[in-house]
């Protein structure tokens, strides 16, 4: 299937949530198409939103919104930690999470495994944006398999963030039990784990699975929100899951203001905010949440 679809003499670049509702972007050009030995990657120029990356005809991110997410997985996560000194990254080839990553002084080290080699050339060429930062002397950048990386690595991390597709295709194993045991096996002593949740309308099965997968291995299992242009469905979500940091009690919002960063999504109000769940929402993961 083709991600580009004509409606009224009008090309226009498509997702489809399954058979129950489509959004779209008017097309200007495609940049990029191929097809790895995971997924097809493109990346079109839109007029409303600039240049999209898609996987397997799904948005993951777009020049005009990617900092909503991009901010949301790195900030929260290393503002709660006191000292976040080496951060670890699965997935996230187009490069817009370890930019936010690096930002923090504090970072030492940020490993990041992405499987996709297209997805990293791809967004090199035709999202600068994202992939400003992939050559920074404290990345470590690593194309392999993620689940196999965590599962072998001697390493030990301060802050894990998981920047992962949709739990299908590529993606699918890094929403399962194991991968995380895994993790928690390398994780320092005070650490906390971030991964993409997807969406309340859509996806709350995936949701449900991927809190009770953290709770088996984590003393807080929650989810934070945020909300963006390109994804199907409005509000989606990071978990969020750690023995020993909380991101609202252990969240020191001076060292935001201290840190003199400047953000276009995240602010410290923000940061506490993004963990109040609208009651609908509350109500179908009441069960799974650990706080
Ligand atoms: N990861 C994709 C989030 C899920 C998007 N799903 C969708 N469009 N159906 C984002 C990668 C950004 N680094």
């Amino acid at each position: 299937m083709s991600h580009i679809h004509e409606l009224n003499g009008k090309k226009y670049v498509i997702e489809f949530l399954d058979d129950l509702y489509i959004q779209g972007w008017g097309l200007e050009e495609e940049l990029y198409q191929g097809q790895s030995d995971f997924q097809k990657v493109d990346i079109v120029k839109t007029k409303y939103l600039g240049n999209m990356l898609l996987n397997d005809n799904l948005v993951m991110t777009s020049e005009k919104d990617e900092f909503c997410y991009h901010e949301m997985i790195a900030h929260v996560p290393l503002f709660t930690h006191p000292n976040p000194r080496k951060v670890l990254i699965i997935g996230g080839g187009d490069g817009g999470t370890a930019r936010e990553v690096l930002r923090h002084k504090s970072v030492e080290k940020c490993v990041m495994v992405e499987i996709d080699p297209l997805v990293i050339e791809a967004c090199r060429e035709h999202l600068k944006i994202t992939s400003c930062e992939l050559d920074n002397e404290r990345l470590e950048l690593r194309v392999e398999d993620g689940i196999k990386y965590i599962a072998e690595t001697n390493e030990v991390f301060d802050v894990v963030l998981i920047d992962s597709t949709d739990p299908i295709g590529p993606g699918a194993p890094l929403f399962g039990a194991e991968f995380y045991k895994n993790i928690k096996k390398h994780l320092s002593v005070q650490s906390i784990v971030v991964s993409q949740a997807e969406n309340a309308w859509s996806h709350s099965e995936n949701q449900k699975s991927l809190l009770s997968i953290l709770s088996n291995d984590f003393k807080w299992v929650g989810l934070y929100n945020y909300s963006n242009i390109t994804y199907p469905g409005g509000l989606w979500s990071f978990s969020w899951a750690s023995d020993n940091l909380h991101p609202i009690k252990d969240f020191n919002s001076d060292k935001v203001k201290a840190s003199e960063l400047s953000f276009k999504y995240y602010n410290e109000g923000i940061h506490t905010a993004s963990f109040q769940l609208p009651q609908f929402f509350y109500n179908q993961l009441q069960d799974f949440l650990k706080l």
